[in-house]
């Protein structure tokens, strides 16, 4: 990024929000021991339904401009691309609804989101053979990981509206990715970059405890 592209930062970085989640991790707290492999039921063991939506980062929120923001994609793709939010909303737009579950035991059912479907994202770029992770960059600095299968998923999207409306920045507008099957930190907000690797590389909550995949109905909350 150029410093031109560099947005504010609002708000000052959490580092004793970071040291709490990480001391969770380690006393492998919120575990019930009992997973529900067979997804009986519609919440997950461990979590609590929240009318609300909490919202959940390192406490510095990029304020990025719509007109500012573009996503990049590097790595093991055919076709790489670049896209301005206008040329984001001329790809074909597709409605999701679905359950956040998030590692810090909340969910919260029947998100209303719309964007562009992982779908018609790999169709444009065409992932090579050995492309098998996804690496997620965001403004923020943040990273996370997830395996392409997953990525690849029908219900996974990068989403620019929620309920109808713009998301607003501190739930990572203009742009976020959406993971359904996983606990949201692996929904990066503000993403700024899809990376394609054959090579694994955990993020940011993955160096610090958490699972590396994160599959709410077997508590994958920690490593
Ligand atoms: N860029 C970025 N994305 C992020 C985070 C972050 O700090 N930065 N936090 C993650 C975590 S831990 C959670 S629980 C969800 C929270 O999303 P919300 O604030 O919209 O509820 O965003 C995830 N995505
Ligand atoms: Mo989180």
């Amino acid at each position: 990024m150029t410093d031109d592209d560099k947005p504010d930062l609002i708000g000052r970085s959490k580092g004793k929000l970071v040291r709490t989640k990480e001391k969770w991790a380690e006393e492998r707290r919120l575990l019930t021991g009992r997973p529900d492999f067979g997804h009986v039921n519609r919440l997950p063991p461990g979590q609590k339904e929240v009318k609300n939506w909490p919202v959940l980062d390192l406490g510095a929120q990029p304020d990025v401009k719509p007109e500012k923001w573009h996503l990049r994609v590097t790595g093991l793709v055919e076709n790489p691309q670049a896209w301005t939010l206008p040329q984001f909303h001329a790809l074909p737009q597709a409605d999701f609804v679905s359950d956040i579950h998030c590692v810090t035991q909340w969910s919260r059912y029947d998100n209303r989101w719309q964007g562009v479907s992982s779908k018609t994202l790999l169709d444009l770029l065409k992932p090579k053979a050995e492309a098998a992770h996804v690496i997620f960059h965001a403004y923020d600095g943040y990273t996370t990981n997830a395996k392409l299968s997953v990525f690849a998923e029908a219900n996974v999207l990068l989403a620019h509206s929620w309920e109808g409306a713009p998301i607003p920045r501190e739930h990572g507008g203009p742009v976020r990715v959406v993971i359904p099957d996983w606990y949201f930190w692996k929904s990066a907000k503000w993403v700024n970059c899809l990376e394609f690797t054959a090579v694994d590389q955990p993020g940011f909550w993955e160096n610090r405890g958490y699972h590396n995949e994160g599959d709410p109905w077997k508590e994958e909350r920690y490593s």
